[in-house]
This record gives C-alpha cells, sequence and structure tokens, in this order.
C-alpha cells in the first residue's frame, strides 16, 4: 500500500513505520492520522507481523500537530470535526508499538510517542509539550499521559513552561524505558520488536492489555483483570506448548492460538 506521510516497510516479523514529512520535521497533519491508521490496521490483520517500530527522522520524531493547517481553524471546526479524536483509534492497536524517538518529540509528537506502548529514546531525544507556547494546551492527552508517566509535578511544569525534557531525564522520569546512542536507536528497537513478536500472539496480546489496564482502573480491579486473562491463556494451546517447551528445554513453537 501507498502512503503519503509515512515509509512502512518489513524487516521479518516486525514493521517498521517511519514518518516522512522532513520539510515540515514531521509535523503531524490529518493525512498523517489517515496513513497511521491505515499502517496499524493493516499490522493488526497481518499474521506475519507481530510488533511494531514508529519513528521519525534523527532532527525529529515529529515537532507537534501541524500548526500551519491547525492555525485557522475556530471551534467550530475543531469541534464539530472532533478534531484529531481518530488518535484514540490509534491506541487500540492490538499488536505492541514502540516508540522510536530521535530528535525533537514536541506537542503532539510527544503525545503520540506517548500512545505506543513503550518508548525508545536516541540520546539526542527531546520531549516537551510547549502549546504553551501557542496559546493552547495539549489535545491528543498529553496532559493525562505525560502526568502519569512522569508525576504531576514535571508534567506540570512542562505543560506550564513549556521546557523540554531530555533523553535522560526522560529516562529518569520513566517517560522512556531506555536510553540508546542515536546511531543504534533502530537496530536497537527492531531487534526490541523481534524479541516481541517471537512470543507467543495471544500472550503478547494479553500482556499489553493488562499493562494498559493499570492506566484505566484501581489495583484491586486491575488485579482482577490480571488474573482474569492469566487464566484465560490456559486456554489457548500456546500456553501447553511454552510450559511443555520450557520442560523439554526447547524453544516454543507458537501457532497463535
Ligand atoms: N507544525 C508545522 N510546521 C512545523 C512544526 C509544526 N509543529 N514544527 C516545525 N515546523 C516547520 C517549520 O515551520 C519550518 O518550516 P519552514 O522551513 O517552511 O519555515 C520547518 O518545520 C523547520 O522548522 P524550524 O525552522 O523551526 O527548525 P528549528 O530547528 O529552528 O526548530 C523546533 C525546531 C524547535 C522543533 C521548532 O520548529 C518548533 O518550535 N516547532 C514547533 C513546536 C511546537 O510548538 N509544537 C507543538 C505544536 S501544537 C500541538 O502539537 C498540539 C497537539 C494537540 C493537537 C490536538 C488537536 C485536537
Amino acid at each position: 500500500m501507498d502512503y503519503e506521510t509515512i515509509q512502512v516497510e518489513q524487516r521479518g516479523a516486525v514493521t517498521l513505520i517511519t514518518l516522512d514529512r522532513p520539510k515540515a520535521l514531521n509535523a503531524l497533519n490529518a493525512q498523517v492520522l489517515t496513513d497511521l491508521l491505515a499502517a496499524l490496521a493493516a499490522l493488526d490483520a497481518d499474521h506475519s507481523q507481530g510488533c511494531a517500530v514508529l519513528t521519525g527522522s534523527d532532527k525529529a520524531f515529529a515537532a507537534g500537530a501541524d500548526i500551519k493547517e491547525m492555525s485557522g481553524m475556530d471551534f467550530a471546526a475543531m469541534y464539530g470535526s472532533d478534531h484529531f479524536s481518530g488518535y484514540d483509534r490509534l491506541v487500540q492497536t492490538r499488536k505492541p508499538v514502540i516508540a522510536a524517538v530521535a530528535g525533537y518529540a514536541l506537542g503532539g509528537g510527544c503525545e503520540l510517542a506517548m500512545m505506543c506502548d513503550f518508548i525508545l529514546a536516541a540520546d539526542t531525544a527531546k520531549f516537551g509539550q510547549p502549546e504553551i507556547k501557542l496559546a493552547v494546551s495539549p489535545g491528543m492527552g498529553g496532559s493525562q499521559r505525560l502526568t502519569r508517566a512522569v508525576g504531576k509535578a514535571k508534567a506540570m511544569e512542562m505543560c506550564l513552561t513549556g521546557r523540554m525534557m531530555d533523553a535522560g531525564e526522560a529516562e529518569r522520569a520513566g517517560l522512556v524505558s531506555r536510553v540508546i546512542p542515536a546511531a543504534e536507536l533502530i537496530d536497537e528497537a527492531v531487534k526490541t520488536a523481534a524479541v516481541i513478536a517471537g512470543m507467543a500472539p495471544i500472550a503478547v496480546k494479553a500482556n499489553k492489555e493488562m499493562v494498559n489496564a493499570a492506566f484505566e482502573t484501581g489495583l484491586t480491579a486491575g488485579v482482577q483483570f490480571e488474573r482474569r486473562l492469566f487464566h484465560g491463556l490456559f486456554g489457548t494451546a500456546d500456553q501447553k506448548e511454552g510450559m511443555a517447551a520450557f520442560v523439554e528445554k526447547r524453544p516454543g513453537n507458537w501457532t497463535g492460538k
């Protein structure tokens, strides 16, 4: 399939999606959303693919929502079209998506990275919610996801001042899982995605769903949800295979059933 604003490449069982609007530092316009939704729907539908990596360029993962596209819009246009609400569908992707962030991840770019299942950051990465400088605010979940990721103090400071966090600070604050030298970012992200793609597919979906549930539920309900999904995995052929393979000291051979 051809896309206008992204490049999609399959590397084994890993789908590598690269934002491709270099002249606008990968600013997110309506077409990017359309392309991303199509690429992630294709990922979910393709049994040969187990995990995606979403990345940008060396200079920018994405420098935010497209300010030029938004600047002329009024309340009726924004509210009437529920502008960018399609990103809610993006987070419903059932296979894991890893954000591999180098350079700027600002505004909607930071929010897009946080919609992924986890973030691997190059040592050049810079995260920020600078919308306040434009007299607006995060609008794709940043005020909520950043606060859950790094806590109120840092999230509030970043949203109110627009200051950026470098990769080291982002790792210490829990926004990213690991910092990687920029030159190795894509290879390391694809390697990590390949590890995930090599796991039993139903178990991958269940693990993703239960970790995400921690954001939506209280502890007792979350633990209960986890336990029920754990019980459910004992209804899969891959659970039998996985435990037999352990006992027989061999790799598991997954059927996705
Ligand atoms: N939108 C559109 N174009 C952009 C954007 C953007 N967010 N960011 C950069 N560009 C363009 C520039 O206009 C410039 O284009 P041109 O060459 O035609 O002038 C080109 O990219 C290169 O940018 P710079 O010359 O500015 O590059 P610098 O290296 O000097 O600076 C920065 C890099 C610091 C990243 C700078 O470009 C910048 O500050 N960009 C804007 C960052 C920002 O404010 N992001 C937040 C945008 S608002 C947002 O994301 C809201 C999200 C919620 C939306 C929800 C809707 C419901």
